[in-house]
């Protein structure tokens, strides 16, 4: 069914608690974790307890949880003190989306270049 978590998707199972993460923040529909390959001296992830494969099938199905992640990415920001931070949320292969549970990148703690790479 949509929305259930997946056996073989490792984002499911750091919500689980299957799997050590490194928790920065936690809300009824969302946790946010530090990234395990950092490009910035702040990047953590934001991630629905829900699973969809990315952000736009997140958004059309479930629009609340995705305010509350939007939410929780300036959460996560003001809480590391970022003066200024980017969110990302790639979208596909060709954007370089590795992992397929949508979740949104917060970075911050060094400038960042426009337009990125
Ligand atoms: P992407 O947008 O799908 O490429 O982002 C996936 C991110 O998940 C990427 O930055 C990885 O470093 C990160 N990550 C992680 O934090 N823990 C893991 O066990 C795995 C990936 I696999």
């Amino acid at each position: 069914m949509a929305g259930e978590p997946q056996d073989d998707c490792l984002f499911c199972k750091i919500v689980a608690g299957q799997i050590p993460a490194t928790i920065v923040r936690e809300t009824e529909t969302t946790v946010a974790f530090q990234d395990i390959n950092p490009q910035a001296p702040t990047h953590v992830l934001v991630i629905p307890r829900v699973h969809y494969r990315d952000v736009a099938t997140l958004s059309a199905a479930e629009p609340a949880v995705a305010a509350d992640l939007l939410r929780e990415t300036g959460e996560v920001a003001a809480q590391e003190k970022l003066e200024s931070h980017r969110v990302v949320f790639n979208t596909g292969s060709g954007a370089g989306q590795t992992v397929w549970h949508a979740h949104a990148h917060v970075l911050g703690g060094r400038g960042l270049q426009w337009p990125p790479g």
